[in-house]
Protein backbone atom coordinates (compact mmCIF):
# COMPACT_ATOMS: atom_id res chain seq x y z
CA UNK A 1 0.00 0.00 0.00
CA UNK A 2 2.86 2.15 1.11
CA UNK A 3 4.66 1.91 -2.61
CA UNK A 4 1.51 2.58 -4.24
CA UNK A 5 1.07 5.87 -2.46
CA UNK A 6 4.80 6.35 -3.39
CA UNK A 7 4.03 5.56 -7.23
CA UNK A 8 0.82 8.07 -7.05
CA UNK A 9 2.95 10.85 -5.18
CA UNK A 10 5.80 10.14 -8.24
CA UNK A 11 3.49 10.38 -10.78
CA UNK A 12 1.63 14.00 -9.49
CA UNK A 13 4.58 15.28 -8.83
CA UNK A 14 5.84 14.26 -12.26
CA UNK A 15 3.01 15.62 -13.88
CA UNK A 16 3.25 18.95 -11.61
CA UNK A 17 7.18 19.44 -13.09
CA UNK A 18 5.67 18.42 -16.41
CA UNK A 19 3.46 20.90 -16.91
CA UNK A 20 5.75 23.76 -15.43
CA UNK A 21 8.42 22.98 -18.13
CA UNK A 22 6.17 22.63 -20.65
CA UNK A 23 4.37 25.95 -19.70
CA UNK A 24 8.36 27.64 -20.16
CA UNK A 25 8.77 26.20 -23.70
CA UNK A 26 7.48 28.35 -26.54
CA UNK A 27 4.58 27.78 -28.14
CA UNK A 28 4.39 24.96 -30.80
CA UNK A 29 7.84 23.48 -29.29
CA UNK A 30 5.94 20.10 -27.96
CA UNK A 31 7.64 16.92 -28.59
CA UNK A 32 7.11 13.77 -30.99
CA UNK A 33 5.45 11.36 -29.25
CA UNK A 34 8.03 9.05 -29.36
CA UNK A 35 10.01 11.27 -26.97
CA UNK A 36 7.30 10.71 -24.42
CA UNK A 37 8.30 8.43 -21.36
CA UNK A 38 6.72 4.93 -21.98
CA UNK A 39 3.61 4.07 -20.14
CA UNK A 40 5.74 0.82 -18.96
CA UNK A 41 7.84 3.51 -16.57
CA UNK A 42 4.65 4.99 -14.96
CA UNK A 43 3.03 1.01 -13.91
CA UNK A 44 0.68 1.48 -16.29
CA UNK A 45 -0.45 -1.36 -19.10
CA UNK A 46 -1.05 -0.21 -22.39
CA UNK A 47 -3.85 0.14 -23.57
CA UNK A 48 -4.99 -2.48 -26.16
CA UNK A 49 -6.60 -0.69 -29.52
CA UNK A 50 -10.20 -0.98 -29.82
CA UNK A 51 -12.51 -0.50 -32.86
CA UNK A 52 -15.91 -0.95 -34.28
CA UNK A 53 -17.15 -2.31 -37.51
CA UNK A 54 -18.99 -0.42 -39.67
CA UNK A 55 -22.45 -2.57 -40.96
CA UNK A 56 -22.26 -3.58 -44.78
CA UNK A 57 -25.30 -3.58 -46.39
CA UNK A 58 -23.23 -4.65 -49.62
CA UNK A 59 -21.01 -7.79 -49.78
CA UNK A 60 -17.39 -6.49 -51.46
CA UNK A 61 -16.19 -8.12 -54.25
CA UNK A 62 -12.36 -9.31 -53.40
CA UNK A 63 -10.33 -8.46 -56.09
CA UNK A 64 -7.50 -6.62 -55.10
CA UNK A 65 -9.63 -3.11 -55.98
CA UNK A 66 -11.50 -0.55 -54.08
CA UNK A 67 -14.06 0.37 -56.21
CA UNK A 68 -16.16 3.71 -55.36
CA UNK A 69 -18.77 3.16 -52.15
CA UNK A 70 -17.19 -0.70 -51.89
CA UNK A 71 -15.84 0.24 -48.64
CA UNK A 72 -17.67 3.19 -47.85
CA UNK A 73 -19.67 1.77 -44.57
CA UNK A 74 -16.56 0.62 -43.06
CA UNK A 75 -15.09 1.30 -39.91
CA UNK A 76 -11.21 3.21 -41.22
CA UNK A 77 -8.17 3.11 -39.64
CA UNK A 78 -4.75 4.19 -40.59
CA UNK A 79 -1.00 3.78 -39.04
CA UNK A 80 2.58 3.21 -40.22
CA UNK A 81 5.44 1.74 -38.55
CA UNK A 82 7.18 5.38 -37.68
CA UNK A 83 7.17 4.36 -33.68
CA UNK A 84 6.74 2.08 -30.96
CA UNK A 85 3.35 3.76 -30.12
CA UNK A 86 0.10 2.34 -30.60
CA UNK A 87 -1.77 2.09 -33.47
CA UNK A 88 1.54 0.71 -35.41
CA UNK A 89 3.40 -0.90 -33.07
CA UNK A 90 6.80 -1.70 -34.34
CA UNK A 91 8.56 -3.58 -31.58
CA UNK A 92 12.28 -3.78 -30.70
CA UNK A 93 12.15 -7.45 -32.35
CA UNK A 94 10.86 -6.03 -35.80
CA UNK A 95 14.69 -5.47 -36.96
CA UNK A 96 15.80 -7.06 -40.28
CA UNK A 97 18.34 -9.10 -40.86
CA UNK A 98 21.28 -7.42 -42.52
CA UNK A 99 18.75 -4.55 -44.11
CA UNK A 100 19.60 -0.70 -44.19
CA UNK A 101 15.83 -0.55 -41.58
CA UNK A 102 18.14 -1.71 -38.22
CA UNK A 103 16.09 -0.31 -36.24
CA UNK A 104 12.73 -1.27 -37.56
CA UNK A 105 11.48 2.11 -37.61
CA UNK A 106 9.86 3.32 -41.34
CA UNK A 107 7.94 6.66 -42.20
CA UNK A 108 4.70 6.98 -44.35
CA UNK A 109 6.07 6.85 -47.27
CA UNK A 110 8.11 3.90 -46.57
CA UNK A 111 4.84 1.42 -45.87
CA UNK A 112 1.66 3.05 -44.21
CA UNK A 113 -2.21 1.47 -44.69
CA UNK A 114 -5.38 2.20 -44.46
CA UNK A 115 -7.96 0.09 -43.14
CA UNK A 116 -11.72 -0.64 -44.02
CA UNK A 117 -13.62 -3.36 -41.51
CA UNK A 118 -16.94 -4.01 -41.78
CA UNK A 119 -19.57 -6.53 -41.31
CA UNK A 120 -22.82 -8.18 -42.25
CA UNK A 121 -24.74 -10.99 -40.54
CA UNK A 122 -22.79 -13.88 -42.35
CA UNK A 123 -19.43 -12.13 -42.51
CA UNK A 124 -16.47 -10.06 -41.25
CA UNK A 125 -15.09 -7.94 -44.40
CA UNK A 126 -11.29 -6.65 -44.79
CA UNK A 127 -9.24 -4.60 -46.73
CA UNK A 128 -5.86 -3.43 -46.54
CA UNK A 129 -4.85 -0.29 -48.63
CA UNK A 130 -0.87 0.04 -48.46
CA UNK A 131 1.17 2.13 -49.63
CA UNK A 132 4.50 1.26 -49.91
CA UNK A 133 7.88 2.60 -52.01
CA UNK A 134 9.60 -0.49 -53.07
CA UNK A 135 7.83 -3.50 -54.38
CA UNK A 136 9.10 -7.23 -53.25
CA UNK A 137 7.26 -10.53 -53.73
CA UNK A 138 10.53 -12.91 -54.63
CA UNK A 139 10.68 -14.84 -51.59
CA UNK A 140 9.07 -18.53 -50.88
CA UNK A 141 7.60 -17.75 -47.27
CA UNK A 142 4.72 -15.13 -47.77
CA UNK A 143 6.21 -13.33 -44.47
CA UNK A 144 9.03 -12.40 -45.94
CA UNK A 145 7.55 -10.60 -48.97
CA UNK A 146 5.00 -7.14 -48.98
CA UNK A 147 2.27 -9.03 -47.31
CA UNK A 148 -0.49 -8.20 -44.31
CA UNK A 149 -0.69 -10.76 -41.62
CA UNK A 150 -4.72 -10.60 -40.91
CA UNK A 151 -5.64 -12.18 -37.21
CA UNK A 152 -8.91 -12.98 -35.90
CA UNK A 153 -9.69 -14.28 -33.08
CA UNK A 154 -13.20 -15.19 -33.35
CA UNK A 155 -14.28 -16.74 -30.03
CA UNK A 156 -12.41 -14.34 -28.16
CA UNK A 157 -10.46 -17.24 -25.93
CA UNK A 158 -7.54 -15.16 -26.19
CA UNK A 159 -5.25 -17.99 -26.06
CA UNK A 160 -1.25 -17.59 -25.18
CA UNK A 161 -0.97 -20.06 -28.14
CA UNK A 162 -3.29 -19.59 -30.89
CA UNK A 163 -5.85 -21.94 -31.90
CA UNK A 164 -4.50 -22.07 -35.05
CA UNK A 165 -8.05 -22.59 -36.77
CA UNK A 166 -10.51 -20.31 -38.16
CA UNK A 167 -10.98 -19.76 -34.28
CA UNK A 168 -7.80 -18.12 -33.93
CA UNK A 169 -5.79 -17.69 -37.18
CA UNK A 170 -3.38 -15.00 -38.59
CA UNK A 171 -3.75 -15.71 -42.30
CA UNK A 172 -1.02 -14.33 -44.43
CA UNK A 173 -1.65 -12.21 -47.51
CA UNK A 174 1.05 -11.34 -50.10
CA UNK A 175 0.44 -7.87 -51.58
CA UNK A 176 0.24 -9.42 -55.51
CA UNK A 177 -2.11 -11.86 -54.37
CA UNK A 178 0.17 -14.37 -55.73
CA UNK A 179 0.20 -16.64 -52.39
CA UNK A 180 -1.44 -17.18 -49.25
CA UNK A 181 0.25 -18.43 -46.25
CA UNK A 182 -1.05 -20.16 -42.67
CA UNK A 183 -5.01 -20.01 -43.61
CA UNK A 184 -6.59 -22.51 -41.68
CA UNK A 185 -9.49 -24.75 -43.09
CA UNK A 186 -13.14 -22.97 -42.96
CA UNK A 187 -15.41 -20.73 -44.83
CA UNK A 188 -13.00 -17.51 -45.68
CA UNK A 189 -11.46 -16.13 -48.85
CA UNK A 190 -9.54 -12.86 -50.07
CA UNK A 191 -8.14 -11.56 -53.15
CA UNK A 192 -5.33 -9.05 -53.42
CA UNK A 193 -3.81 -6.85 -56.41
CA UNK A 194 -0.80 -4.68 -57.00
CA UNK A 195 -2.19 -0.80 -57.45
CA UNK A 196 -1.73 0.20 -61.19
CA UNK A 197 0.32 3.15 -60.61
CA UNK A 198 2.61 0.66 -58.88
CA UNK A 199 2.67 2.70 -54.99
CA UNK A 200 1.32 -0.13 -53.38
CA UNK A 201 -0.88 -3.21 -53.08
CA UNK A 202 -4.31 -3.92 -51.86
CA UNK A 203 -5.71 -6.78 -49.77
CA UNK A 204 -9.59 -7.88 -49.37
CA UNK A 205 -10.65 -10.18 -46.79
CA UNK A 206 -13.55 -12.42 -45.92
CA UNK A 207 -14.55 -14.87 -43.11
CA UNK A 208 -17.56 -16.07 -42.08
CA UNK A 209 -18.43 -15.07 -38.51
CA UNK A 210 -20.99 -17.50 -37.29
CA UNK A 211 -20.67 -18.32 -34.00
CA UNK A 212 -18.19 -15.54 -33.47
CA UNK A 213 -18.73 -13.27 -30.07
CA UNK A 214 -19.76 -9.84 -30.66
CA UNK A 215 -16.51 -8.83 -29.33
CA UNK A 216 -13.74 -10.24 -30.97
CA UNK A 217 -9.78 -10.38 -31.35
CA UNK A 218 -8.10 -8.69 -33.98
CA UNK A 219 -4.92 -7.75 -35.59
CA UNK A 220 -2.77 -6.40 -38.11
CA UNK A 221 0.64 -6.56 -39.01
CA UNK A 222 2.25 -5.31 -42.37
CA UNK A 223 5.47 -6.89 -43.63
CA UNK A 224 7.29 -4.58 -45.91
CA UNK A 225 10.48 -5.98 -48.10
CA UNK A 226 12.17 -3.30 -49.86
CA UNK A 227 15.87 -4.68 -50.40
CA UNK A 228 16.56 -7.27 -53.05
CA UNK A 229 18.45 -10.46 -51.91
CA UNK A 230 17.91 -9.90 -48.54
CA UNK A 231 17.14 -12.84 -46.25
CA UNK A 232 14.31 -11.12 -44.69
CA UNK A 233 11.70 -8.43 -44.54
CA UNK A 234 12.60 -4.77 -44.03
CA UNK A 235 10.46 -4.68 -41.16
CA UNK A 236 7.22 -5.79 -39.47
CA UNK A 237 4.04 -3.06 -37.40
CA UNK A 238 1.16 -3.68 -36.07
CA UNK A 239 -1.97 -2.29 -35.17
CA UNK A 240 -1.94 -3.54 -31.31
CA UNK A 241 0.36 -6.44 -30.98
CA UNK A 242 3.99 -5.53 -29.13
CA UNK A 243 6.02 -7.70 -30.39
CA UNK A 244 6.90 -10.39 -33.79
CA UNK A 245 5.89 -13.12 -31.57
CA UNK A 246 2.38 -11.43 -31.44
CA UNK A 247 1.30 -13.33 -34.74
CA UNK A 248 1.25 -16.75 -32.39
CA UNK A 249 -0.64 -15.07 -28.99
CA UNK A 250 -4.20 -14.45 -29.50
CA UNK A 251 -3.88 -11.63 -25.92
CA UNK A 252 -1.52 -9.31 -28.33
CA UNK A 253 -3.77 -8.46 -30.58
CA UNK A 254 -6.55 -5.42 -30.22
CA UNK A 255 -10.52 -5.82 -30.35
CA UNK A 256 -13.31 -5.28 -32.69
CA UNK A 257 -17.20 -5.11 -31.94
CA UNK A 258 -18.94 -6.08 -34.77
CA UNK A 259 -21.69 -4.09 -36.25
CA UNK A 260 -25.02 -5.25 -34.18
CA UNK A 261 -27.27 -6.62 -37.08
CA UNK A 262 -31.16 -5.98 -36.98
CA UNK A 263 -32.67 -9.13 -36.09
CA UNK A 264 -36.77 -9.53 -35.40
CA UNK A 265 -38.72 -6.79 -34.76
CA UNK A 266 -37.57 -3.36 -34.14
CA UNK A 267 -39.85 -1.63 -31.06
CA UNK A 268 -38.76 1.97 -31.32
CA UNK A 269 -40.48 1.86 -34.99
CA UNK A 270 -43.64 0.29 -33.71
CA UNK A 271 -46.89 2.26 -33.78
CA UNK A 272 -49.24 2.65 -31.01
CA UNK A 273 -51.88 2.62 -32.05
CA1 LIG B 1 -12.91 -4.88 -54.26
CA1 LIG C 1 8.85 0.13 -48.16
CA1 LIG D 1 -9.49 -18.02 -30.25
CA1 LIG E 1 8.12 -3.18 -49.87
Amino acid sequence: MKARVLVLIGIILGLVISTASAQEQPMGAGFAAKDAPSPYLLGVQPQDQTLVAGFATKAPVLDGKLDAGEWKEAARINFDGSDAIRPGVTGPDSNTIGGPNKDGFQSAEDSSVIVYVMNDANNLYIAVDATDDVLDFSMTDVWRNDSVEIRVDGNFSRRTAKEGTIWGHSIIIRGDGGAVGSAPAGDLASGAAVKPDGTGWIVEFRQSIAGFAPVIGFDLAINDRDTPGQDNRDGQYRWNGEVDAGWDNETQWGELTLAQVTAGLDSSKWELY
